[in-house]
């Protein structure tokens, strides 16, 4: 073996203790004296990755020799979470950096709180792609994921009188030790200009891109660890910077000023995340983060993964591109560009190599989320993708209307060009011609998206339609978050359900067993009191573990229906402070709430104003004191999930059906043994397949039953006329009971629940709340409720994202696992 060697570390206490001195002394450049948190914290973190680092160098090294299939997961969001703990699992460190910093005076858990989690996602999407990424590693599969390096993720949410205010994330301002920059790998990518025709050397006519500017993409790559394998994957995330020839140019006309705006403009495209997750603005900055992303990775794997000879014919066997929504779709007319522009290529042969590159995941049902780029901001930025993709677009329709020579209007409905209100592309309809598959999130959601969203397409290609039910990763979502119930099934089953989450099956029988079932309520006990102490530090909230914790986390959304939920608390406080209901007759409740809201989202920023109202008069009751609380914790994020989740006893997941794509929190719950009262909407539909009826509260309106009570005309008041429970509580709303006497204030929530309620909030209200009568009743028998919660973990295995890797593999990817060295 001629391979040069690689360095690798003592894994023991000493060997981990020398390495992290080293590190503090060298690295740092302080002793262990003079050394802050921060310092402990880098100097550990570092050391950790360099465990790590041995593992990382020989899976490169493979991938070079093997040349497998890889998955390249191109997603606009990685919302990571912490990194520390991920890294310890993976590398079997845990006990012995505890021990070993422990030896040195150092509290573990101390420094783990000094990491400020990469938050750049909005939420469901980024987390999952998190999640998938996880598993991959874990599988033994190869996978690049392509992202941004936002310098801001998501913005920190603060409350000012009950009002969301945004904070910038500043996540790097103290370095992140989990990244590795690459500037001498940089790639150049290009915007505006114009498209020139000219002749090439046999005298043909061509056109090609004569681009107006250009940036830098700097990558910065991240390990991703399989749990326990060998394994570490890649996570490679581009950061915008000045070209230096463009730099130099002006700097050398003398213009200092104009050379740093100059920069400033380049960069500005990497520096913060957007924190829309539906209804996106057409911002010109977004669709350059879109393209600047995806122009590098393309630029990357082709030049730089692939070996030089590569022959690009084959690309299909080496790569499977796998969008995550639309973000990335300009990625298709890129890959055009650069096989008929730059290689020369026949339209024909990069157009077959270009369709078996590419798979499309489509996150949503709602028609205002599918995003549409104006032709003439696209054209200006992207002048020749545009042409690229008038060509897709007039070739399809040409195939349409020979499929389809009498039906003129489906050939214009299908168009990848929309007309009115302006001529835009539909992204969606562009991923869909160009993608191998195209599958949605859930059961509900995919077939949704076949009989209504996609239909045409769906009736044209039906076998490029299919669905993959979304998953968590287990190793965070439980092994790490709820060490506790980790532990208690390990010793029930062994431990081999971190890579095989189906063998929580073995549970069931033990949801029989006294003894366990009272372990199971300990270990919640405990994870109770685990949130009570950091929501007391880190939000001055107190909260009782003796009660129910019922907990709805999730984007602030109207068809996620918070509003839902507020209408039962107020309800319940309406009942109780006018001695309509004996307080001594309500179940103890904590009401915990987690949402940001998009910050130009004014309903939504509304209804955050409206919880923390009802909270504060609720929470001040002296009548209701170790009874109901409302606990709305600012800024939740992954961080805060994976000590809130294990603590549910109730998972709110009411979103009015077929409207919520999937859901991926309504798992995570169910793995950490909360019982869900939810709506027949997106994976709630498999959930209750899965733990059955009995041990599930289903409410409302099914989805064919919206669609028709839309169709006949759904009129929100004539539910406030009839229910008086429900008038009781919108009326108090409306009195200004919430908001110190001043009835404007909250009126606009009032009113558009009243005349339009868009997400049938009313039309929901008695169902939801017959069905928290049950579950008040279910939980007034502990014994019963805990053989539910148990039943939750033991049929929870499906939710693993192992399992949806598995499905993504066997349906679109066709990428077999490439075993260890
Ligand atoms: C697009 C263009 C411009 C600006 C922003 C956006 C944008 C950004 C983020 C649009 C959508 C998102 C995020 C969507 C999202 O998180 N969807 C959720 O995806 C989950 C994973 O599949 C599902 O479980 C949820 O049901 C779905 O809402």
């Amino acid at each position: 073996d001629t391979t040069p060697p690689i360095a690798t570390r003592e894994h023991t206490v000493d060997g981990f203790v020398r390495e992290f001195l080293r590190e503090l002394n060298f690295g740092q450049g302080v002793d262990l004296t003079r050394a802050s948190a921060n310092d402990k914290y880098l100097a550990m973190a570092r050391t950790v990755r360099h465990y790590l680092m041995t593992r990382w160098l020989s899976t490169l090294r493979r991938q070079g020799q093997l040349q497998a299939k890889s998955v390249a997961y191109l997603s606009a969001e990685f919302l990571l979470g912490r990194q520390l703990d991920n890294a310890l699992l993976a590398a079997d460190l845990q006990d012995i950096v505890r021990e070993g910093l422990a030896s040195l005076g150092i509290d573990l858990d101390e420094l783990r709180e000094e990491e400020v989690e990469p938050g750049l996602g909005n939420g469901g999407l980024g987390r999952l792609a998190a999640c998938f990424i996880d598993s991959l590693a874990t599988m033994n599969v190869p996978c690049i994921g392509y992202g941004i390096r936002y310098e801001y993720g998501i913005f920190r949410q603060t409350f000012v009188d009950g009002w969301q205010v945004e904070k910038p994330d500043d996540w790097l301002r103290l370095g992140s030790p989990w990244e590795f920059p690459h500037p001498e790998s940089a790639v150049t990518v290009s915007f505006g200009g114009s498209v020139e025709q000219y002749q090439d050397d046999d005298g043909v006519v061509k056109r090609r891109w004569v681009p107006g500017w250009s940036v830098q993409g700097v990558p910065y790559n991240y390990m991703v660890p399989g749990y326990e394998n060998g394994r570490v994957n890649t996570l490679r995330l581009w950061s915008a910077q000045a070209t230096r020839a463009f730099d130099l140019q002006i700097f050398n006309a003398g213009d200092y000023a104009e050379a740093v705006r100059a920069q400033t403009f380049a960069e500005n495209i990497s520096k913060v995340l957007y924190p829309e997750d539906s209804t996106p603005q057409g911002k010109e900055l977004r669709l350059q983060q879109q393209y600047f992303f995806v122009a590098c990775s393309i630029k990357d794997f082709v030049d730089q993964v692939l070996p030089e000879d590569f022959d690009l014919h084959d690309l299909p066997e080496r790569i499977v591109f796998q969008l995550n929504d639309t973000h990335p779709v300009i990625a298709v007319p890129e890959l055009m560009r650069v096989l008929v522009d730059e290689k020369g290529w026949d339209w024909a042969d990069a157009w077959s190599v270009t369709q078996r590159c590419f798979a499309y995941t489509c996150h949503t049902l709602l028609p205002e989320a599918l995003e549409v780029w104006p032709v003439d901001l696209l054209g200006r930025l992207l002048p020749r993708h545009l042409e690229i993709i008038y060509r897709i677009n007039d070739e399809f329709l040409a195939e349409l209307r020979e499929a389809y020579p009498d039906d003129e209007l489906r050939v214009r409905r299908m168009s990848i060009i929309a007309e009115y209100p302006v001529r835009a592309v539909r992204m969606a309809y562009l991923a869909t011609v160009a993608g191998t598959k195209v599958n949605g999130v859930a059961a509900l959601h995919s077939q949704l998206l076949r009989d209504k969203v996609l239909d045409d397409f769906a009736g044209y290609w039906p076998d490029k339609f299919t669905n993959v039910t979304n998953g968590v990763t287990p190793r965070r979502f439980l092994r790490l978050s709820n060490p506790g119930l980790s532990t208690l099934v390990t010793e029930a089953i062994g431990d081999g359900w971190v890579t095989d989450l189906d063998q929580l099956r073995g549970l069931e029988p033990l949801a029989d067993d006294a003894e366990f079932r009272r372990r199971f309520r300990e270990v919640k006990h405990a994870n109770k009191l685990r949130i009570a102490d950091v929501l007391a530090h880190r939000d001055g909230i107190t909260v009782d573990p003796d009660t129910m914790f019922d907990v709805m986390v999730k984007r602030l959304h109207e068809y996620k229906r918070q509003t839902l939920k507020l209408l039962h608390i107020v309800s319940l406080y309406e009942k109780v402070s006018t001695g309509k209901l004996a307080i001594g007759d309500v179940t103890p409740r904590t009401f915990a709430f987690g949402a940001k809201a998009a910050p130009g989202y004014v309903m939504a920023k509304q209804i955050i104003g409206l919880i923390n109202a009802v909270g504060a008069t609720i929470n001040e009751d002296p009548a209701l004191e170790g009874r109901l609380r409302v606990a709305f914790p600012a800024n939740y994020n992954v961080t805060l999930a994976e000590t809130l989740i294990p603590a549910a006893d109730l998972s709110e997941q009411i979103s009015l059906a077929g409207k919520e794509a999937s859901g991926t929190g309504n798992m995570k719950f169910m793995l950490n043994g909360a019982l869900t009262i939810g709506t027949d909407d997106g994976a709630n539909v498999e959930i209750r397949e899965l733990v059955g009826d009995e041990n599930f509260f289903l409410f409302g309106l099914d989805e064919p039953q919206v669609a028709e009570l839309v169709d006949r005309g759904y009129h929100p008041s004539a539910y406030y006329e009839t229910n008086v429970d429900l008038r009781h509580a919108l009326d108090l709303i409306a009195s200004g009971a919430f908001s110190g006497g001043d009835r404007t204030v909250f009126e606009p929530i009032v009113s558009n629940l009243l005349n339009e309620d868009r997400f049938l909030a009313l039309a929901d209200f008695q169902a939801y709340v017959d069905a928290q009568a049950k579950v008040d009743a279910a939980y007034a028998d502990p014994e019963a409720w805990t053989r539910s919660a148990v039943l939750n973990v033991a049929r929870g295995g499906f939710f693993s994202s192992d399992r949806s890797m598995r499905d993504y593999i066997d349906r679109i990817w066709h990428t077999p696992p490439v075993p260890p060295a």
